[in-house]
């Protein structure tokens, strides 16, 4: 009799499809689950995020040995769990007699390292899930001097077809966003997002997650998809109701409204439960204006597709960047602490609740807030990684380092993301309750964000002032008196202060 090979599973690889278990031989091959101490622990996961890996994990087991594959699963109160995924590869070998390991490679390079460095003969085969493979971004990227999202994405839209008439984009034109990123106002009728009450399994794990994890994070009213039936159902209810809606309100934040008309897909995207092409054909031919829904495919087929590029093409000291030398410490807002910032108040109290922000909460208020102060990019990444329901280091790092806090020194942005409060109050309803005052440049009742925006571009005067895309931005800034500018300056260096010292900001 052949020895049999264990086949690993993680818990953002659920999928049937998957590299791992299409290379397998269910009449040979031993599937390995494993819930461990070290993934819940390796960074300070929100408790919704643990709970929702753990329950989509059981139910995926449960899905496997009903079509037919032995699984070998390691809850993580059982009495044997190693509590690591290669200790749990390694007792499950001895248990079984296997020689070797299949995997699909993983999302993140701490565990990468762990497993390439298993005792065991193991084979890790490439994440098939992706639409575009390592080998092809390689070759995209080291063909150029400048790696452009935009035109990275025409790539796959003509690799795809989708939104294509031939070789032309649909509607003449690849991008529609000039029509999208509108303000939103409050709307009752609008679609809320499906939700799922907790079956027994969830129910359980709930529990556990409770007793096991004292992590920032609530998690009452838990209420995330837990099997792919669920998460088609929060496509199928995106698709027809909502994605119309996407491309005008996709930049809008309303303090009551934190989900407005996003789709909500991402964690089901990066555990496996749905599939990225999928979800762009559904998309296609959805009963939605183009502007919506090139909107939307851009998102999945351009911007995460490319992400997950940089962040394979970089490597491990990606992880590390910080070109802009930003130091200072995590303000203890972000974990909840107390702030009179509004937009703050809401961005984290609503991450807090429900381990779930959208894109523009993440980036122009959080993010925005941290790179103008100047808050160690490493330090910004951790919270990232640990406050999100979606977050997984392949696209959490690219998006945060890169994007967010331009710590990658423009791989994947042209200019760094940052704003005043302008911005904020235009796309948003946050500042009408808020201690500070918008449209007040200098003083202490003065909205953070203004004082903070100018002395981030005074700072940074050498790295930025040539950037043809931040010309107007400094030729505004010259054009005050030298008076107000050591102004501003003097209020940017008092905020900063108050941060360092700990003090409500
Ligand atoms: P929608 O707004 O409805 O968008 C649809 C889909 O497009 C998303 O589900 C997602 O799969 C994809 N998408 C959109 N923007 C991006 C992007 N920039 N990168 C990759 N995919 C994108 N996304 C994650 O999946 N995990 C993260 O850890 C993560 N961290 C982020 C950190 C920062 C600082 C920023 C600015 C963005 C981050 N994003 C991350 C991207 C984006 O914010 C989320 O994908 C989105 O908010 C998920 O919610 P949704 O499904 O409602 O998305
Ligand atoms: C995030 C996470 C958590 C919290 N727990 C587990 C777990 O117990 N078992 C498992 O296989 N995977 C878990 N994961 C997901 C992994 O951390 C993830 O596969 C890696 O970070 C790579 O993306
Ligand atoms: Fe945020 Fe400034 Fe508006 Fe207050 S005034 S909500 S700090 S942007």
């Amino acid at each position: 009799m052949v020895n049999p090979r264990l086949i690993l599973v993680l818990g953002d690889q659920l999928t049937e499809t998957i590299s791992a278990l299409s290379a397998a031989d269910k009449s040979r091959d031993i599937v390995v689950m494993a819930e461990v101490m070290a993934e819940g622990t390796s960074t300070a996961h929100h408790p919704q995020k643990i709970a929702m890996i753990l329950t989509a994990m059981r139910k995926f087991s449960v899905h496997l040995r009903g079509q037919g594959w032995h699984v070998a699963y390691s809850k993580l109160d059982d009495v044997e769990n190693t509590q690591s995924i290669g200790g749990e590869l390694l007792r499950y070998a001895a248990q079984h007699g296997a020689g070797s390991v299949i995997a699909t490679r993983c999302g993140e390079w701490r565990l990468h390292a762990e497993l390439a460095g298993l005792a065991l003969p193991i084979n890790i085969l490439e994440d098939n899930r992706f639409i575009c493979s390592e080998a092809e971004f390689l070759a995209w990227a080291d063909g150029r001097r400048e790696w452009r999202m935009e035109y990275f994405y025409r790539e796959m839209r003509r690799k795809t077809g989708l939104l294509m008439v031939g070789d032309q984009p649909v509607g003449g034109r690849w991008n529609f966003d000039a029509e999208n990123r509108k303000p939103a106002g409050s709307d009752l009728l609008r679609p809320r997002p499906p939700r799922f009450e907790p079956c027994s399994i969830t129910r359980e794990v709930l529990k556990l997650v409770s007793e096991k994890f004292n992590h920032f994070g609530s998690l009452d009213d838990f209420g995330w998809a837990t099997d792919r039936d669920q998460a088609i159902q929060v496509l199928d209810h995106f698709i027809a109701h909502v994605l119309a809606r996407f491309g005008a309100e996709q930049d809008a934040m309303l303090r009551d409204d934190p989900t407005l008309s996003h789709a909500l897909i991402s964690p089901y995207l990066n555990i496996g439960l749905l599939l990225p092409l999928e979800v762009c054909r559904r998309a296609e031919t959805a009963p939605a204006p183009i502007e919506a829904v090139e909107g939307f495919i851009r998102q999945i087929l351009g911007w995460r597709e490319y992400m997950r590029g940089i962040y394979m093409r970089q490597g491990p000291d990606y992880m590390s960047k910080n070109v802009l030398d930003a130091a200072r410490s995590l303000p203890a807002a972000y974990w909840g602490g107390p702030t009179k910032m509004a937009c703050m108040a809401a961005a984290i109290g609503q991450t807090k609740q429900t381990a779930y922000a959208h894109h523009i909460q993440r980036l122009m208020v959080t993010g925005n807030f941290a790179l103008l102060a100047g808050i160690s990019p490493q330090e910004v990444h951790h919270w990232y990684l640990s406050v999100y329901i979606d977050a997984f280091e392949w696209v959490e790092a690219p998006n945060v380092l890169g994007m967010s806090q331009f710590a990658d020194g423009g791989i994947i942005a042209s200019k760094p993301y940052v704003s005043s409060g302008a911005y904020i109050n235009r796309m948003s309803d946050y500042c009408g309750s808020c201690a500070y005052k918008v449209g007040q440049k200098t003083g202490d009742g003065a909205c953070p964000f203004n004082a903070l925006y100018w002395d981030f571009l005074d700072r940074h005067r050498a790295r930025f002032s040539r950037n043809a895309r931040m010309g107007q931005m400094y030729r505004t800034w010259d054009k005050l008196t030298p008076e107000h500018r050591a102004t501003v300056l003097q209020d940017a260096v008092k905020i900063l202060a108050r941060l360092d010292r700990g003090d409500v900001v």
